[in-house]
């Protein structure tokens, strides 16, 4: 019997675990095994941030392994606007949920970091060896550190423990349940929230910033299906990178124009030059992934658009906005 706690499964990349867990066969390469029970926990069940709480979560399902998703998560203006809290929150999550599982045994733990806690300045592609060989960007060094400090915790319990913790390492993540408020919210789901409410009220869709900055994206339900498999398969304290190629980088003015399709806007839409553009780009290279795993096949960006905007409008008035 296992038991698999997903922490922050109710957010876009828990929800998508849920949804791949759900619908692949039983026994399939991603579905669920049988005697494996799948939690799916929310703040709701548990503010992490509270050590005591923490406990009480893992007292009542007793997993034997964690997939540790819980995070204060934002786009970049909300980075940018809350370095300590950022800061603080993430640090109060992680030595919570690491430390709990120790002292509860779990198995395996797998902690989710993130390609903004890079070097800013540092030789490309990013690759699991270099997060520490610099200071991160600075518009979001606060979560950058917070995460960072997950790999050395991680490094930490093996070393004195044996603990089985390790990491995964997504680029930008899009999908289904994702938060669209306009302020927190990543650029995908905030353009495409922008977008829509432009066309509804006719008025036009202002891009925040040059639209010269790149990024990758990975697909929410692409993920989904990593993590499965690095729970299954990956028994390395090393993180690792779950992400498209480096070569599938895209420009923010390329997925605005992407947006403006998916949406069928033909209205005006303009960048606004005056709002920050962030991390210029962060390329990863999903080269260890690959040499691991063996075939995989990621969901194509625009297909993936398409069904994060049908979610998205099928789904307004319980989305998260
Ligand atoms: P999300 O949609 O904002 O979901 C966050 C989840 O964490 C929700 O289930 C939320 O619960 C839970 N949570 C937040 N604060 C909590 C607390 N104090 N105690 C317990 N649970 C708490 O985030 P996401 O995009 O799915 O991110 C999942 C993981 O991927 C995070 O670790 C994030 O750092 C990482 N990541 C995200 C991206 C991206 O582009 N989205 C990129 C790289 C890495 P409620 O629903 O109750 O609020
Ligand atoms: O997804 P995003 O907010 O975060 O992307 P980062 C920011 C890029 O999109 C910048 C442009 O170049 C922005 O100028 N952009 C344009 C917008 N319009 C908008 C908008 O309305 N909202 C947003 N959010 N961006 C984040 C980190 O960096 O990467 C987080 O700050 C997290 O910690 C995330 O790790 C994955 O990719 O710049």
């Amino acid at each position: 019997m296992s038991v698999i706690l997903v922490t922050g499964g109710t957010g876009l990349v828990g929800k998508a675990i849920q949804h791949v867990i759900e619908t692949e066969l039983e026994g399939s390469r991603f579905g669920k095994k049988p005697g494996e029970t799948w939690v799916f926990a929310s703040s709701k069940e548990g503010d992490l941030r509270d050590a005591e709480q923490a406990r009480k979560l893992f007292e009542k399902y007793k997993p034997t392994h964690v997939i540790h998703l819980a995070a204060l998560v934002g786009g970049l203006f909300a980075n940018m606007k809350y370095k300590l809290t950022f800061y603080r929150d993430n640090t109060l999550i992680n030595d919570n949920v690491l430390y709990t599982s120790h002292i509860t045994g779990v198995k395996k733990l797998i902690s989710c970091l993130s390609t903004c806690v890079y070097p800013d300045k540092v030789e490309y592609p990013l690759d699991e060896t270099k997060i520490h060989l610099g200071l991160p960007h600075e518009s979001n060094f606060g979560y950058a550190h917070a995460k960072r400090m997950v790999d050395v915790a991680n490094h930490a319990y093996k070393d004195q423990f044996g603990s089985n913790f390790t990491s995964a390492i997504p680029t930008n993540i899009f999908g289904p349940h994702d938060n669209y408020d306009l302020e927190s919210a990543h650029v995908i789901p905030a353009l495409v929230h922008k977008c829509y409410l432009a066309k509804k009220n006719g008025t036009p869709f202002i891009i925040g910033g040059t639209g010269k900055p790149l990024r990758q994206f990975i697909y929410s339900r692409d993920l989904a299906k990593l993590f499965i498999w690095q729970l299954r398969e990956y028994d390395d304290v090393e993180p690792l990178i779950l992400s498209v190629g480096e070569d599938e980088e895209v420009s923010i003015k390329q997925v605005a124009d992407a947006i403006v399709k998916a949406l069928d806007f033909k209205g005006e839409y303009a960048f606004d030059p005056s709002r920050a553009d962030g991390q210029f780009r962060k390329p990863a290279s999903n080269k260890k992934l690959l040499s691991l795993i063996g075939d995989f096949e990621f969901t194509p960006f625009e297909q993936a658009l398409d069904e994060s905007v049908k979610w998205f409008l099928e789904n307004y008035d319980a989305a998260r906005t």
